[in-house]
Parts: structure tokens; C-alpha cells; sequence
């Protein structure tokens, strides 16, 4: 080795070690930063998976993400996260079946009442070609990516005071809570009621205080958010088996490599299997519950509901917008 070349050797050696020196710090400090936004409330499970989504992650790629998680609506409020993630405001929520149908029309055949039969129908549907169809229609529309399909439960209609509720006829005039949205507002006006407008994170005080008689959710919602605390009754309509789906701004997505989009995916389908574990085990058990805390817990008829629920749907402009044979597949889906 000539003088000059050693060198020059020594003083790039130098430059590395400096420029590692400068750099491996500050790539430490700067994590991938994923803030998560939803109006769940930390006693439920769909804010409880968000933990083994961090967890996991945390798991298979240590250091790398920055994962935040936003509780009660507390970052956006409910329903405005699939605007913000597509803005690329934020990076992670949960989004309904309602939020999608804004913008793709046909997804709206999962705001109908009675047609997904039960959770397993629904991963089933969700997972399928069906899921994959109408999710590419999503990524393209929403500019959002789902990852996975969150059973919320079963909903059920929840009132302040008791009632005689057979069929939707005796809903009428009835002042039942719903999001804030014309899709949602549809299926409360399809089940009898007066739809009311209103987030999720005013339906205590607004039960309290008289200003809507009754709102729906699923049983676990019920218990974690104590709407038990405020009403007497709840009806076992089960007039829909929701799901959300964790989803991820298309920004934020396409940013990652190959391996971290994997491992993001995997964290989200563990934070679902986690939700959707516990969820079902505790809807199994959970009416002893309500009756112990004094709620009356009846049975209307469900296939008047059913009759009504469909026939509404079908015939109104969201009913138009599902694609020919939509309907037959997800039913076909066994
Ligand atoms: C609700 O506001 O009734 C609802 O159940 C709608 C869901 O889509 C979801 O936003 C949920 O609230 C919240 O996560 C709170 O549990």
C-alpha cells in the first residue's frame, strides 16, 4: 500500500466511523410514528387490541415504530378518521362499514340489518374474494388500506325505559341514538325507530338526561361504556353483526418497505384475533350480567324484524347500489 493510498484509507475509516457515530443515534430517534385514533373506551376490546398491535409490533421489529394510541376520540372524532388518514393526518383507526359506504356505495350491503349471519360468517366473507373485491375498491376510493376485520359485536337495542318490543312497529316514535351518519340514521329509521344523531361519547349523558330513549350497540360496548348504569332494558334484536376493519393510510402504508408491511399487517391481524377471541367469549356470557345489574333482557321477534330490516333495505337507494348477485355470494358464503 503507497503512502497516499494508506492514507486515504485511513481517513474514509475515519469518515465512517464519524458518520456512524452521527447517524446511528439519530436513526434510533427517528421511529416510524403511527398514531392511532378511535372512540372506543379503554374497557373495551377494540381498544384493548391496539395494545397487542403495539405489542407485536414492538415484537417483530424492535425499534422501528413509534406506535401512539388515541383512546375516546381524543385525536379525531368519531367518523372523521377516514378523512384525516386519507389527508395523511393519520395513520391508523378502525373504520365501519358505514364510513366505507360514503365512498364506495356498494359496501352498504354491510350496513343492512340481518345479513351477515355471525362472526364466523363474517371473517369467512371478509377473507374470501368478496373481502379482497370490495377491499381493492377501498385501497382506490378511500386511499386507505384495510388490514384486518374486527368483529364489534352483535347490536342490540338498549333502552331507558322498558318497553313491549315485539316488531318494529313498536320502536315507533321511539328517540333511538345513532352515529352521526345518514347510513347509520337509515338503519335506526329500518328498525322502527326515530333515529337520533349522536357520538358515541355523548350516548351516557344523553341516556342520563333523557334526551334520547335508547341507543344500539353490541353487549360488550354496553358493559365497557356503562350505558348499563343508565338504561333498563335492553332488546335482543341482534339486528347486526358489525365488524370494523383496522385500516392504514395509503400514505403512511406505501412509505414501508416489504418487510415492515408484513409485519404492520401481521401486528393488525393479531390485534383482531385478540378482539374477536375475547369479544365472542364474552358475548356468550354476558346477558347474566345486565339481569344481575337489573336490566330486563327480552326476546322480540326477530323474524319480523328480519322481514322488515331486508325489505326496507332492499328497496331503498342503498339496496340499489349493491352489485348484482352481491347479495347470493355473501349468503352463499358458508
Ligand atoms: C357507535 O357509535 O355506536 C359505534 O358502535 C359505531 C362503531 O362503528 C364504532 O365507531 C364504535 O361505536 C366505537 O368504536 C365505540 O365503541
Amino acid at each position: 500500500m503507497t503512502l497516499s493510498n494508506s492514507i486515504r484509507r485511513r481517513t474514509l475509516l475515519g469518515a465512517a466511523t464519524a458518520l456512524g457515530a452521527a447517524t446511528l443515534p439519530a436513526m434510533a430517534q427517528s421511529k416510524i410514528v403511527l398514531r392511532i385514533s378511535t372512540p372506543a373506551v379503554p374497557d373495551d376490546w377494540h381498544a384493548k387490541m391496539w395494545t397487542v398491535f403495539k405489542d407485536a409490533l414492538e415484537k417483530s421489529a424492535p425499534g422501528e415504530f413509534d406506535v401512539q394510541i388515541n383512546l375516546n376520540a381524543s385525536l379525531f372524532k368519531q367518523g372523521t378518521e377516514p378523512a384525516a388518514m386519507a389527508r395523511g393526518n393519520l395513520e391508523l383507526s378502525s373504520i365501519s362499514a358505514f364510513d366505507i359506504a360514503k365512498l364506495v356505495p356498494e359496501f352498504s350491503v354491510f350496513t343492512a340489518g340481518y345479513i351477515v349471519r355471525d362472526p364466523d360468517h363474517q371473517q369467512k366473507v371478509f377473507n374470501g374474494p368478496i373481502g379482497a373485491e370490495l377491499f381493492k375498491a377501498v385501497v382506490e376510493k378511500m386511499d386507505v388500506t384495510p388490514l384486518s376485520t374486527v368483529y364489534l359485536g352483535t347490536r342490540q337495542v338498549n333502552l331507558r325505559e322498558v318497553r313491549n318490543v315485539k316488531t318494529p312497529a313498536d320502536l315507533k316514535g321511539v328517540k333511538l341514538r345513532m352515529p352521526g351518519s345518514k347510513e347509520w340514521l337509515f338503519l335506526g329509521e329500518a328498525l322502527g325507530a326515530t333515529a337520533t344523531p349522536l357520538a358515541f361519547g355523548e350516548v351516557y349523558l344523553g341516556l342520563k338526561t333523557g334526551t334520547i330513549d335508547g341507543q344500539d350497540n353490541p353487549l360488550p360496548s354496553v358493559r365497557a361504556a356503562k350505558f348499563y348504569e343508565v338504561t333498563k332494558q335492553i332488546v335482543m334484536t341482534s339486528h347486526l353483526v358489525d365488524g370494523i376493519f383496522i385500516a392504514i393510510s395509503n400514505k403512511s402504508f406505501n412509505a414501508l418497505n416489504a418487510a415492515q408491511k408484513q409485519k404492520v399487517t401481521a401486528a393488525a391481524q393479531a390485534a383482531s384475533a385478540f378482539n374477536n377471541e375475547n369479544r365472542i367469549k364474552e358475548e356468550g356470557q354476558i346477558v347474566d350480567f345486565f339481569k344481575k345489574e337489573g336490566l330486563q333482557v327480552t326476546s322480540p321477534d326477530v323474524d319480523a324484524f328480519r322481514k322488515s330490516v331486508q325489505a326496507t333495505y332492499l328497496n331503498s337507494e342503498y339496496g340499489k347500489t349493491w352489485p348484482k348477485g352481491l347479495l347470493e355470494r355473501i349468503n352463499a358464503v358458508k
